[in-house]
């Protein structure tokens, strides 16, 4: 095995030890580790992504928003590069929910660039899921109406350039709710 496959078995296996105890939102408890794993999938098998930094923070990326975590160890075990990225894509928790997301928003023009891969396939990867299930406590009509036609357009950026996409992204968001509310019809898949 060469050293790349050892150190993405290292990686996703403290992803797992981290996440254990948690599952995801749908109906069915998917467990937690399911979503890093497949956002790391999302980057290699569809983006092509070959740098390893960027596939070991995408397996990491929740663990210091959502586990017990801190920046010091992942910096230890990792090295400072794949802390850096998953700092970068880490929500304050102490901060309301509208405000983490409006702080996304402004930093994601400032991110690096393998921050902004991994956050963009965070962000497709909780979209495909919102397009399968209903996570449980939530209107799904509504998240959908919101997020259905900026799937779509994910999709297409990120087959077309990947590394521009976080960029696309957000300046089209506005663009994105104003269809939403005003041609459902866009929203059909
Ligand atoms: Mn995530």
């Amino acid at each position: 095995m060469n050293s790349e496959a050892a150190l993405l078995l290292e990686t996703v296996n403290f992803a797992a030890e981290k996440h254990r105890k948690q599952r995801r939102k749908d109906p069915e408890e998917t467990p937690y580790i399911n979503h890093p794993i497949g956002v790391a999938r999302i980057l290699s098998y569809e983006g092509g992504v070959t740098d390893i930094e960027v596939l070991q923070a995408a397996l990491l990326h929740d663990t210091v928003e959502d586990t017990d975590t801190t920046p010091e160890e992942l910096e230890d075990r990792f090295g400072p590069i794949v802390a850096r990225i998953v700092q970068e894509v880490t929500d304050d928790k102490s901060l309301p929910k509208q405000e983490r997301k409006r702080l996304q928003v402004e930093h994601a023009p400032h991110c690096s660039q393998q921050a902004k891969l991994v956050k963009l396939a965070d962000k497709l990867y909780n979209l495909r899921d919102l397009n399968s299930c209903t996570p449980v406590g939530q209107n799904l009509s509504a998240l959908k109406t919101k997020h259905l036609y900026l799937w779509k357009l994910l999709l297409f950026f990120f087959k077309v350039n990947v590394a521009d996409l976080v960029h696309e992204h957000f300046k089209i968001t506005e663009y994105v709710q104003f269809c939403s509310a005003a041609q459902p019809s866009l929203l059909s898949i």
